[in-house]
């Protein structure tokens, strides 16, 4: 493979550029900066040049002489509790919904050759790196719209004592001028994650690959690439080929209020031997815990050749005793650590199984008001429009406007104001007479000629009934979902 040829070559090209630039350090002529205290943020990172000398002085006053201060932003996305906090089976049926299973599952076949040697070298099967693709940014669909290097050198002016956000502000300066991305399409989250699968852009430089043999890799424009350096990625973290993420499972009530590991909690499944909360499967299967159909949990090694009795699991029950649970597995803490929510490794997880046509999960989580799809969404909006609220678009998505109207019909139909989207309020507003409708005219309502509504934050889902931690006790705050990824 081209790849092969090529990883070395960026590695070499990484270091003696390092060697180089600090042989060649040629006094350039100071450009104008970025005024105020934006300004001095910038200056003292271009003194720190001397200690990334991979970056060129004239490339760092290149792209930073016009770079917008969005500090402002970065704090209102890191700081502020996401508008709407979904419950994780709101945050997992919009997610894992027909469409995106359907789409993966194309994928899984447009892409079979390219995916068959990313799992040759990188041990990671096609399913695992699709799920990522399609929860990252729905295959490609969402595009961040901030410069990457704004949002990395305004994260970096936030908390300067961030050797990790400055990493990442000097790797995309790095990027640039290696041309292994482009200027104007250099865009992607708040904090600068960017491509088809959202990557930091320090990450990226660990981990790209070229997965479609151009002998570059490129994960902003290609599908293999995106897949390749992802694969690459989650084997950086740990993944093991051949073991599940996780199998559910049915666990006396007792053991999951002993034993359950959400959030965070199931750190140990990085560690050998099983410690904290973490057990063998032999343990676990002593303490009663089986297959969510009653099979002994010796019996998925048949699938899984890697699992066997001497796994490390542990219990991942998000809303406790009463809703599903399942085993979960180093494989899980791999994924998890590409973003750190539970809510968003099961996603993951649930969506690779759905793309390999394994069941869906079994035990329903504990609500009499489930969670809609995107499409079942669309239609909720569709019936809002039709009510007059006329700022809805029918985007199949959470924003303000959105949830405003429902409360207002919650309100109405006598119900709890919540502004939540779900199956409920859907099967109400369906179930009543036709509205009239024409108070929004008759345009408004098809998605095309109704106002883009203000994206909500991407949320961290919260996981009921207590969100536990956030995502927060990373290091670094806790990033949204498909914004950024820390390592
Ligand atoms: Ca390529």
């Amino acid at each position: 493979m081209a790849s092969d040829v090529f990883r070395p070559l960026l590695l070499r090209r990484w270091s003696a550029a390092c060697a180089a630039a600090s042989m060649l350090a040629l006094p350039a002529p100071v450009l104008p900066q970025p005024a105020g205290d934006f300004g001095r943020c910038v200056s003292a990172l271009r003194a720190e040049l001397k200690r990334h000398p991979e970056v060129r002085s004239e490339t760092f006053d290149t792209y930073t002489r016009t770079a917008q201060d969005l500090r402002a932003d970065v704090e209102r996305f890191t700081a502020t509790q996401p508008e709407f906090k979904l419950f994780i089976w709101d945050y997992l049926m919009r997610r894992v919904d027909g469409q995106r299973i359907a789409e993966g599952r194309e994928m899984l076949a447009r892409e079979s050759a390219a995916l068959a040697s990313i799992h040759a070298r990188h041990g990671v099967d096609g399913a695992t790196a699709v799920a990522v693709f399609g929860i990252e940014t729905d295959y490609g669909r969402v595009r961040g719209r901030y410069p990457v290097v704004d949002a990395t050198l305004s994260r970096a002016c936030l908390n300067l004592a961030s050797n990790e956000r400055k990493n990442h502000f000097f790797a995309a300066l790095w990027l640039l001028q290696e041309g292994l991305v482009k200027p104007d399409e250099f865009r992607g989250s708040w904090a600068g994650a960017f491509g088809k699968t959202q990557f930091m852009p320090g990450t990226f430089t660990r981990y790209m690959d070229d997965g479609d043999g151009s002998g570059a890799p490129d994960i902003v424009n290609s599908v293999p690439d995106a897949l390749a350096t992802t694969a690459r990625y989650l084997n950086g973290l740990g993944w093991l080929d051949g073991l599940p993420w996780g199998v559910e499972v049915r666990a006396p009530r007792t053991v999951v209020e002993a034993l359950n590991a959400p959030e965070g909690e199931h750190g140990c499944l990085a560690v050998a031997p099983a410690a904290a909360r973490c057990r063998t499967v032999e343990q676990w299967a002593t303490f009663g815990v089986q297959g969510v159909d009653g099979q002994a949990l010796a019996d998925y090694t048949a699938a899984w050749p890697r699992w066997n009795g001497g796994t490390t699991a542990a219990l991942l029950a998000p809303a406790g005793p009463d809703g599903p649970a399942w085993l979960v597995t180093p494989n899980y803490q791999a994924i998890w650590r590409y973003n750190r929510a539970d809510a968003y490794g099961l996603a993951i997880g649930l969506l690779a199984d759905a793309l390999r046509g394994a069941p869906p999960q079994r035990v329903a989580w504990p609500t009499d008001d489930a969670g809609i799809s995107r499409a079942e969404f669309r239609e909720l909006q569709s019936l809002l429009l039709q009510r007059g609220h006329c700022g809805v678009s029918v985007d199949g998505s959470e924003g303000p406007l959105t949830s405003a109207a429902i409360k207002v019909e919650e309100a109405r139909l006598g119900l709890a104001e919540t502004g939540r989207a779900g199956a409920r309020i859907l099967r109400l507003l369906k179930g009543e007479a036709p509205a009239s409708g024409g108070a929004c005219g008759p345009a408004a309502s098809t998605p095309a000629a109704s106002a883009p509504e203000p994206a909500a934050p991407a949320s961290a889902p919260q996981a009921p009934p207590e969100p536990a931690s956030a995502p927060a006790s990373a290091p670094e705050p806790s990033l949204p979902a498909s914004s950024a990824r820390s390592e």
